[in-house]
């Protein structure tokens, strides 16, 4: 397949104490990846500890059977991160997106491995001892289906021996994720290669598929009802926004986390290239920005302190009233989608 990253494994075969990690919000590929990674270096008699930031959403914890993930506690595992030899970072480059392990993390002795697909890393250069990073990679799973093939090719040993049902199971949550059910542009012929591999551990695409997106409550749905019916269109057609207040979450009995996967219906708009998702929380107002093509919506996040990709990223402003970010966010924006 590729060049086996001798480094990476070096740093397996040779260390003992590992300890995993990845962003706050953790989605389907950081919580699939950690869970790969983490059952490869268990069977290989490796102590490795999967620390998080965020509790794992409830539509992922089905990854987790083992409850290996654990959520971040200062007092308990500050000086296991301390005494690590060796930190993997996954799906993130952005050291600050880890939040309280951060400074913990840094400070800490281990070698420092990152693994992970996003632009940018550049930023990060020297902040790791070792990378292995590939921005035309749809998924981190992706990414470490290939690093387990390579290793099971350099030591003429069985894929099987090394991607369990488990780990393929995993893989499988993290790449159909990250490339929104294998329709994302970055879905090639050898992202479907490697899931027809997945395939054949007779693991079940509907299962899966269900546990991560048929999870909806009655409230989530309510809340979307009227997510969609407050969108306005401005920009000709060009801007689509929408508002979901905490009045909003209180009378559907819902939280914040129900918002998530609102912005593609505004980007379902055909003339839309620029969609808003406008929350307000109780600490500020929160945007959520998503576009097509070269609209820079990172830019756009910039204007409000905040940022991310081309085309996803947000903004968090404290203190805010909902009412002024509104009209700001849609005069802001105007000069972007031309
Ligand atoms: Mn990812």
């Amino acid at each position: 397949m590729g060049m086996l990253n001798k480094e990476i494994v070096s740093l397996i075969n040779n260390n003992q104490e590992f300890v995993l990690t990845s962003h706050v919000n953790p989605d389907g590929d950081s919580i699939g990846s950690e869970i790969a990674l983490q059952k490869y270096l268990s069977s290989l008699g490796k102590n490795a500890k999967v620390l998080n930031y965020s509790s794992t959403p409830a539509n992922y914890t089905f990854l987790d059977r083992d409850n290996v993930i654990e959520q971040f506690d200062e007092s308990r595992h500050k000086s296991l991160i301390e005494h690590a030899d060796v930190i993997f970072v996954l799906d993130t480059n952005e050291y600050s997106r880890l939040r309280t392990l951060e400074p913990f993390i840094r400070s800490s002795k281990a070698k420092k491995v990152l693994v992970d697909h996003h632009l940018g890393y550049e930023a990060a250069s020297g902040l790791f001892d070792c990378y292995m990073v590939d921005t035309e990679s749809p998924a981190t799973g992706e990414m470490l289906y290939k690093f387990f093939k390579d290793i099971a090719e350099s030591s003429s040993k069985d894929i099987k021996d090394i991607i369990s049902r488990d780990i393929a199971i995993a893989l499988y949550a993290a790449i159909m994720t990250d490339t929104g059910s294998f329709k994302y542009n970055r879905t090639d012929s050898e992202t479907h290669e490697i899931i027809s591999q997945l395939l054949g551990y007779g693991i079940s695409p509907y299962d899966i598929y269900s546990e991560i997106y048929n999870k909806a409550t009655i409230g989530k749905l309510h809340l979307l009802g009227r997510f969609l019916n407050n969108i306005t269109m401005v920009h000709e057609g060009r801007t689509a926004f929408s508002v979901v207040t905490q009045k909003d979450f209180e009378e559907t009995g819902t939280d914040e986390y129900a918002i998530e996967g609102f912005s593609t219906h505004l980007m379902s708009l055909e003339t839309v290239v620029l969609g808003i998702v406008i929350t307000e929380t109780k600490r500020g107002v929160k945007l959520s920005f998503r576009s097509k093509g070269n609209v820079r919506s990172n830019e756009l996040a910039g204007e409000f302190q905040g940022g991310g990709h081309m085309n996803a990223s947000g903004a968090f402003i404290p203190g805010a009233k909902l009412k002024d970010i509104v009209s700001e966010a849609a005069d802001r924006a105007e000069k972007y989608i031309q």
